[in-house]
Order: C-alpha cells, then sequence, then structure tokens
C-alpha cells in the first residue's frame, strides 16, 4: 500500500514513526555503524579488510606491494605477505648498493621494514628481511665494477667469457626446448626425467639454472625461469627426497636467486622447502637421516644401513644459517648447530671423521674416511662457515684445520711420479685413489690457506697448487682431456682410471671449480688456460644436437653418451668456467661463498645471530 499522510496525527516516518521513536532508532542505527568500523580497524587480523577498503595508494607504506602481488599465485598459497623486498634491478642494470642508496634518500626506504621489527616465527615467510640494508653492505657490486669488465673489447679472455654463455644459453634452451618442468634433460632421446632424488619435487635444472643465468646476464631465460619458479614450481608433493640434495640445489638455488635479485618468490619458496625437510632430524641425536618422506613427514631410509652420511648432514650448515636469517625462525639455525656439537664432542680416530654416523646411537658406523665422495662437502662446509660468518664462528675454523692436519697426516700421499694426491683410508689401510669429488679440494685448501696460522700459509696454498695439477693430470692423461670417476696411483699408472666403470665423466664440476679458486687466489694463467681445456673438451665430446651429455668412457675418442644433461652441469660446472674467465669483483668472495653446488650466499657483514657463533 502506498504511504499517505494520516489526518489529525504528527507526521510520521518512512515507517510510521513517530519523531522521538525515529530519534531514537538513528541513535542505535549510528551506534552499530560505529561499532563495527572500529571492529573493522581495531581487531587484529584486519589489514586485509582494511585493503578492500583502502585504493592500493593510500595503504600503509610496505603493504603496496602487496597489493599489487594480491592476484599471483604465491600470494594465494601465502596468503598476503606483510613486506616483500623490493626486487634488484635486472641483470645487467645498476648495481643495487647505489640505488638502494639514491632510493633512501628520496626516502623510499622508508617503505622497508627495518630487519626484526616485526618477528612472526610461527610462518617465517611473513617475517621480513632488510633486502636494501643486505645489498648496501656487500663490498662490491654483485656483476662486478662494470659490464665490459677489466679487459678490453675484443680481447680473448671476453670471447673466452662469451662462448661459454653461449654454452650455457645452448643448455637451457636445449632442457627448456625438450624437457621444461622436469628435472633434468635427456639430450639424446630429447625428453626429460625425474630421477628418485628429490621426493616429487621438478624443475631441479631451473632452480639449479637461476643464478648462473642472472650471473651471466641471460635476462630472457632468467625470467623464463623465474616464471616456471611463480606458476609451476609445486611444494605440495609426497615422495621420498634426499635431504642433501634437496638443500643443496633446490634450497641454495632458491636462497641464492633471492640474494640476487630480492624477489620474494625465492625466499618464501626456499623456506617452506625447508621446513618440510625438517622431520628429517627427529632422531635421538638430531642428526637427519638420508632422507625426508614429504607424505607422512617421517624420515626414511639411509644407504649403508641404518648410518647417516657425513656429507649429507654435514653439508646442511650454511643454507641453514641463510633460513634462520631470511624466516626469524631459529629452529634452522639449531638443527644445525646441534649436528655441529654432536660431531664436535665425538672421540675420532686419529683425528679423522669417518664417513658414516648412527643417528640413533651417535657412534661411528665404519671407519672408513673419505675426502671424496660421503665425506667432501662436510670439510668444506666446515672453512666456508667461519668465511661466512664473517670469521666469527670460530668453532667451524677450529674443526676445519683439525680435520686438514689429519688429513694430511694419514691420508696425503706423493706418487713416484711426483703428483700429489688424497688417498682414501678403511681403518688404517689406504686405498690410493682420488674420486673426481675429491678434485675440490684443491680449491678448499687454498680458500683456506688465508687464514691458517701463517707459518702454514704458503704451505697450504702449495698443496692446493699440487693436488689441482693432480687433478688436471687426471684429465690431461685421458683421451677426450675430460676426467674420469676415479684414478689410481697403483702399480706404475698415475692418475688414470683402472676399469671402464670408474671412466666415465659427467659433467662434474670439481676440478674446474679448484681452477676457479686457484686462479683468484694467484692469477697464474695455467688456470684459465687448463679452464679452456675443459671448454674445448666439452664441446668436442659432450655437446649433443639437443643439450650437453656425459659420457661412458673418457680413454676413447668416440663418445658414447649417458644420456643426462646433469643439473649441476648448468649450476657448477659452467659458472665456475664463466668465473674463472671474470674479474674478481664478480661475485667476489669478500662477499660471497659458495654452497656445495655453487650457489653464491652471502658473508655476513652484518653480524646477526643467524650467522655468528662465537668461541666457547
Ligand atoms: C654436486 O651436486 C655437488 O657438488 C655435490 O657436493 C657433489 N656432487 C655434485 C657434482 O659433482
Amino acid at each position: 500500500m502506498p504511504w499517505r499522510k494520516v489526518p489529525g496525527l504528527a507526521p510520521a516516518s518512512l515507517w510510521g514513526l513517530r519523531l522521538p521513536q525515529k530519534f531514537l532508532f538513528l541513535l542505535f542505527l549510528s551506534g552499530l555503524i560505529t561499532l563495527c568500523f572500529g571492529a573493522l580497524f581495531l581487531l587484529p587480523h584486519s589489514s586485509r579488510l582494511k585493503r578492500l577498503f583502502l585504493p592500493p595508494r593510500i595503504q600503509q607504506p610496505g603493504l603496496e606491494v602487496v597489493a599489487d602481488i594480491a592476484g599471483h599465485p604465491l600470494a594465494r598459497e601465502q596468503d598476503l605477505l606483510p613486506n616483500p623486498a623490493p626486487a634488484a634491478p635486472a641483470p645487467g642494470q645498476d648495481g643495487p648498493s647505489s640505488q638502494s642508496r639514491v632510493r633512501r634518500k628520496k626516502g623510499w626506504a622508508r617503505r622497508v621494514r627495518p630487519t626484526g621489527a616485526r618477528r612472526l616465527p610461527d610462518d617465517g615467510t611473513r617475517f621480513s628481511f632488510d633486502f636494501n640494508a643486505f645489498r648496501s653492505r656487500l663490498r662490491h657490486p654483485v656483476l662486478g665494477s662494470g659490464a665490459e669488465q677489466q679487459e678490453e673489447s675484443g680481447s680473448p679472455v671476453r670471447a673466452q667469457r662469451e662462448k661459454i654463455k653461449e654454452m650455457m644459453q645452448f643448455a637451457w634452451q636445449s632442457y627448456k626446448r625438450y624437457a621444461m618442468g622436469r628435472n633434468e634433460l635427456r639430450p639424446l632421446t630429447r625428453d626429460g626425467y625425474e630421477g628418485s632424488m628429490f621426493g616429487g619435487l621438478s624443475g631441479a635444472t631451473i632452480i639449479d639454472s637461476l643464478d648462473t643465468l642472472y650471473l651471466m646476464e641471460l635476462k630472457e631465460e632468467f625470467q623464463e625461469a623465474k616464471a616456471w619458479v611463480e606458476d609451476s614450481f609445486h611444494l605440495n608433493v609426497s615422495g621420498e627426497a634426499s635431504l642433501f640434495e634437496v638443500n643443496i640445489r633446490y634450497i641454495g638455488g632458491l636462497l641464492s636467486a633471492f640474494y640476487l635479485t630480492g624477489e620474494e618468490v625465492f625466499r618464501v619458496k626456499a623456506i617452506q622447502l625447508g621446513e618440510k625437510l625438517l622431520p628429517a632430524f627427529k632422531t635421538p641425536t638430531g642428526i637427519p637421516k638420508s632422507s625426508v618422506n614429504f607424505k607422512s613427514g617421517s624420515w626414511g631410509w639411509a644407504t649403508a644401513g641404518s648410518s647417516s652420511i657425513l656429507a649429507e648432514f654435514g653439508s646442511l650448515h650454511l643454507e641453514f644459517l641463510h633460513l634462520t636469517e631470511l624466516s626469524g625462525q631459529q629452529v634452522f639455525a639449531k638443527k644445525v648447530r646441534n649436528i655441529r656439537s654432536v660431531l664436535r664432542n665425538l672421540e675420532k680416530p686419529f683425528g679423522l671423521y669417518p664417513n658414516f654416523l648412527s643417528p640413533v646411537s651417535g657412534t661411528w658406523v665404519q671407519q672408513h674416511v673419505s675426502v671424496g665422495g660421503l665425506g667432501d662437502s662436510f670439510y668444506e662446509y666446515l672453512i666456508k662457515s667461519w668465511l661466512m660468518s664473517a670469521k666469527t664462528d670460530v668453532e667451524a675454523k677450529t674443526m676445519y684445520y683439525e680435520a686438514l692436519e689429519a688429513i694430511e697426516t694419514y691420508l696425503l700421499n706423493v706418487s713416484p711420479g711426483g703428483l700429489t694426491y688424497i688417498a682414501e683410508w678403511r681403518g688404517g689401510i689406504l686405498d690410493h685413489k682420488m674420486g673426481h669429488l675429491a678434485c675440490f679440494s684443491g680449491g678448499m685448501i687454498a680458500l683456506g690457506a688465508e687464514d691458517a696460522e701463517e707459518e702454514k700459509r704458503n704451505h697450504y696454498r702449495e698443496l692446493a697448487a699440487e693436488i689441482t695439477k693432480t687433478c688436471h693430470e687426471s684429465y690431461a692423461r685421458s683421451d677426450t682431456k675430460l676426467g674420469p670417476e676415479a684414478f689410481w696411483f697403483n702399480s706404475g699408472r698415475e692418475a688414470v682410471a683402472t676399469q671402464l666403470s670408474e671412466s666415465y665423466y659427467i659433467l662434474r664440476p670439481e676440478v674446474v671449480e679448484s681452477y676457479m679458486y686457484l686462479w683468484r687466489q694467484t692469477h697464474n694463467p695455467i688456470y684459465r688456460e687448463w679452464g679452456w681445456e675443459v671448454v674445448t673438451a666439452l664441446e668436442k665430446y659432450c655437446r649433443t644436437e639437443a643439450g650437453f651429455s656425459g659420457i661412458q668412457d673418457v680413454y676413447s675418442v668416440v663418445p658414447s653418451h649417458d644420456n643426462k644433461q646433469q643439473s649441476f652441469f648448468l649450476a657448477e660446472t659452467l659458472k665456475y668456467l664463466y668465473l674463472l674467465f671474470s674479474d674478481d669483483d664478480v661475485l667476489s668472495l669478500e662477499d660471497w661463498v659458495f654452497n656445495t653446488e655453487a650457489h653464491p650466499l652471502p658473508i655476513n657483514h652484518s653480524g646477526s645471530s643467524a650467522g655468528a657463533r662465537r668461541p666457547r
């Protein structure tokens, strides 16, 4: 019925209310509205609602970027991130240190919450890391002081670097064309494969390649890789994974990508993946098992019966400290510090570290000692922990030099032909062989030489050079000029494999890794010559039409390819080769340490607690 005025009565409202009633109703209504708005703005977690009501430009500083990424898949997965670090410039653009300085002057830095200002330890992805402050602490621009580097254009070194870049581009494009999203490329069959180490995670080659692409300024390729991480790198997998491999390749690769670019997606994924690894530490000693089951969250098998492997549980330290640094979650640092203290307190036979340890009883399982496979990166992570802590982790330094001394006393040998090598030890009996993996030790000893006691520095420099020379011999004495998987010093034969099963080369990096460190330490041109020999041999024997492949026999010039382009070829071999032909301030060793998969992690110049470990 339409509203009409009733004669003789005071005018009524729309609902037929009298004036006092109307007044009371309006009073009630305005009280209700005030209450609602109060709740909206004052209750915890209301910031998301605020975003719904306020246009992006008038939101709090620091939340502007959040509004931009709200439709991003990562934002959906993680909830919204409170304060993402601003992205560093694309490869080749101005160094971020100078950029951050300029921006700070304009007040831009106010948008970035200082480190530690807001810690939400229950979810490391919400933690705020001050990326600008970190970048301003670097002593050298990431990509060196100039795009041209020091040498004149047209110089052979520049051309050599360009060649290595072309190899990376070819390796990446082949992978992209035939195996994008799979773990690794099979260049002969032109497809991809997953392998059994990553528990259902995919894209190992992509994650392993990110920093190399960035370093080489392969901008388009880097964007392709990043887009895949954003859109297709899913962590909700349910297989059984190697703790070590996931850590060094995926977490290491993501951490480096974050530190190089400031892109939040890398930080967030690294932390989430790190959290997925934590169940591996649920053992009576806290020494993790080799593998973790992503589905049940339990730990699974360990090779060699019930043992954990020294090189595996001993190569988590660098990445886990950075996970704490980037997440505010102490749990990561606590796990690796516990490993350190278990090892520190254990009785060591002759000061040597055997390769197998029971995670249940915390005792050594076998008396096999090696600086090659099973032991290798444990030693590497001791000296690198010292360096990464900006030389505050004295415990790591002490353990490193003590271990090196024992290795020298019991494992080091010189062959009748004058080649220095590190043998393997089985309960006191020596195997006079070196694995290709052990060839990283030349670089490690060179890196550590500078902080040794003064009277030992020269000795370690010479030792590093001698071991690297031996490893070069293992290449030079083959027909392809590539080195075998293992080589012996027996019965008059030196630095050669003695059986076909040890004669393969799977694109491994350790020898060129040592060339790179020795070059940076000495600038002796021999290391670039040797590096170039490797480039030439790779091109001749390992390049196929659809990518690079390992070969079955380095002593045959008719290559039999193994049909695998290992992800570490892109992460390590090509990166170390490129750095060998670059200026020293490109990824300077004053700013970075390389994890055992060649992913650069920054030295902790800030002295934050995640990195430092004071002497006891
Ligand atoms: C890489 O995954 C790492 O360097 C690891 O430490 C040992 N082996 C391979 C490359 O050979």
